[in-house]
């Protein structure tokens, strides 16, 4: 199985990337911020606690977030590699999915950071939120708000998997076709 991390702070264009990356490699694409959103859609039990942590612009508890990421593998059984955008967001989280992937045989092949300036993602947040209906999208506060969470939860898992030399980094600013390209180059090197 090839199995990627696709990282980065909030607006950096993991999802944008991981629509192109799960055509050209066949990869089932697990977002765990699109399917906490389908759960506040499908208004489940779930989907309400969550609401109120990504309308503040703070993190889902990781107990909610990996038990969810669990139950999409059992959904997904014969998958030849999966894609991970937005997930893990915390050392937990990338501990939680360690395991997980252990008892599936398997591990995580490539962690693909994006890097772009705050004041580039502020920009494309805003611009998002005009069109895509997301509450925590409208409000510079909270934008503000997802990147102090990042600094302090999220980035410490750039560090857990440099330990492991799996970390690689990429400029996420420029046309989608050239940072897409970026990727796929990273990827064949890791191949
Ligand atoms: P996510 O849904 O993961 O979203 P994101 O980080 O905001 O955005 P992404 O990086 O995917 O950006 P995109 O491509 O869309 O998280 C939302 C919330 O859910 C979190 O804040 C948290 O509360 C919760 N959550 C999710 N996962 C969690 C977890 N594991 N644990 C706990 N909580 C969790 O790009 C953004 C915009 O930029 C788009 O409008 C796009 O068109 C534009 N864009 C993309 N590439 C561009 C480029 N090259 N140039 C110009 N614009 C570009």
């Amino acid at each position: 199985m090839f199995n990627l991390v696709l990282f980065g702070p909030p607006g950096s264009g993991k999802g944008t990337q991981s629509d192109k990356l799960v055509e050209q490699y066949g990869l089932i694409h697990l977002s765990t911020g699109n399917l906490l959103r389908k759960e506040i859609a499908d208004q489940t039990a779930l989907g309400l606690s969550a609401k109120s942590y990504i309308d503040s612009g703070k993190l889902v508890p990781d107990q909610v977030v990996i038990g969810m990421v669990d139950s999409f593998f059992d959904q997904h059984k014969g998958a030849k590699g999966f894609l991970f955008d937005g997930f893990p967001r915390t050392v937990a989280q990338a501990a939680a999915l360690d395991e997980l992937l252990t008892q599936k045989n398997t591990a995580i092949s490539i962690v693909i950071a994006l890097e772009v300036s705050e004041e580039e993602l502020v920009k494309r947040l805003l611009k998002r939120g005009q069109t895509s209906g997301r509450s925590d999208d409208t409000d510079e506060s909270v934008i503000r708000k997802r990147f102090a969470v990042y600094g302090q939860e999220t980035s410490p898992v750039a560090s857990y998997y440099q330990a492991a030399g799996k970390f690689r980094s990429i400029a996420g600013e420029g046309s989608v076709e050239e940072i897409f390209a970026g990727i796929c180059s990273q990827i064949t090197s890791a191949r």
